[in-house]
């Protein structure tokens, strides 16, 4: 359980900035439920990525009102869509940051892969909202707690802004949710997880456009369709064995059983949404194509590669530093075609979040 800690604040600190960089990550046993203040159904594993990743600088001035005023600027531009979100975001998290009414804030954030290319941003930008806050607390308090909780209060944040962003905090491999084994693991907030096989370790993920369309069901709105899904028990069930299955694979450096656990939960997602009401088909005939040539790849060639979906059309590619020139040789000629635009974005596992300015 997460427990705020009350501190003190500075009264010299009359201006300051941060800035700070968060990723996206890709789960490999998914979160497709919630309940309650945006708590999972069940526990989910996913990898930190390196190359997508939005940065966030907050700059603050003292003020003298006491109502929450900011300006946000989102890729060079104000943006007033975005900033009602946050706007309520804000307004929610106030009595985790009591000086967000003290300071006007001029928040302005940037993403590294394109805006419409079918990337969820909402796990790279909230991650990247909530560690910045959590900056300013630091430079504006005169206490010190230590990092662990930093992090831990900076997941928390996150995942109240969405849930998919509290796993992008962590270096390598990240995990939300109480789960059997792993003792630190919460509801609340993610934690750090790397006790996997040394082969898993810089795993690539290629993410294949296959469409840059705007989703057809927000996350929220695909969230809620598990509520009264008929196989929703089943799935919290399936997952939960799934994350001790894919475990258990990354322990022993099994990549069989990984892509099969990981294959699974990818089509699994895709058929809930299929079988809800209403019925979402996400996948487009060439995210088909693309899975059938990547099993025909694997069983032709016996390198370890397999795939997974998010809750869009895109196909994430995933394999090991050790196959990377003749996968890289199967994207381009055989899955590259399939894509919009031929667009395939390279990314791989990395470091999570981190601070990159602070300026007082
Ligand atoms: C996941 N997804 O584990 C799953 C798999 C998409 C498919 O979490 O409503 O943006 O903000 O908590 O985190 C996408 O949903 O939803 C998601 P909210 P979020 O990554």
């Amino acid at each position: 359980m997460f427990t705020n800690k009350e501190f003190s604040i500075r009264n010299d600190v009359l201006e300051g900035e941060v800035s700070v960089i968060s990723p996206s990550n890709i789960a490999l046993v998914k979160y497709w439920g919630k309940h309650g203040l945006q708590l999972p159904k069940n526990p989910s594993l996913s990898i930190t990525l390196n190359d997508a990743h939005t940065r966030t600088t907050i700059q603050f001035t003292k003020k003298s009102t006491s109502e929450i005023d900011f300006d946000f600027i989102f890729e060079g531009s104000e943006n007033i869509q975005f900033k009602d979100k946050i706007a309520t975001f804000l307004f929610e998290i106030v009595q985790l940051f009591p000086f967000l009414t003290m300071y006007h804030l001029k928040i302005d954030s940037h993403n590294t892969f394109p805006h419409s290319s079918g990337i969820a941003s909402s796990a790279s930008s909230m991650s990247a909202l909530g560690l910045g806050l959590v900056e300013m607390e630091k430079m504006i308090s005169s206490d010190l707690f230590d990092e662990t909780y930093y992090l831990m209060k900076a997941s928390y944040v996150a995942r109240l802004g969405s849930g998919s962003a509290c796993r992008s905090l962590f270096p390598k491999m990240s995990v939300w949710g109480k789960t059997a084994g792993l003792s630190h693991s919460s509801d609340d907030y993610a934690i750090s997880y790397s006790n996997y096989h040394e082969k898993f370790e810089g795993i690539h993920d290629s993410i294949a456009i296959i469409s840059k369309s705007e989703k057809a069901v927000s996350s929220r709105a695909g969230h809620a369709l598990m509520n009264n899904h008929p196989f929703a028990e089943v799935r919290f069930s399936n997952a939960r064995n799934n994350l001790e299955g894919l475990i258990s694979a990354l322990r022993s450096g099994d990549f069989n059983k990984f892509a099969e656990v990981v294959e699974s939960e990818a089509l699994e997602l895709h058929g809930l949404m299929m079988n809800s009401s209403p019925s979402f088909i996400l996948m487009e005939p060439n995210t088909l194509e693309a899975i059938s040539r990547i099993r025909k790849f694997r069983k032709d060639t016996g390198l370890d590669i397999c795939f997974t979906l998010d809750a869009g059309p895109n196909v994430h590619i995933l394999y090991l530093n050790s196959n990377v020139d003749k996968i890289r040789e199967f994207l381009e000629t055989s899955i590259l075609p399939l894509c919009e635009n031929g667009f395939i974005l390279h990314d791989s596992m990395g470091e999570g979040s981190r601070s990159v300015n602070v300026k007082l």
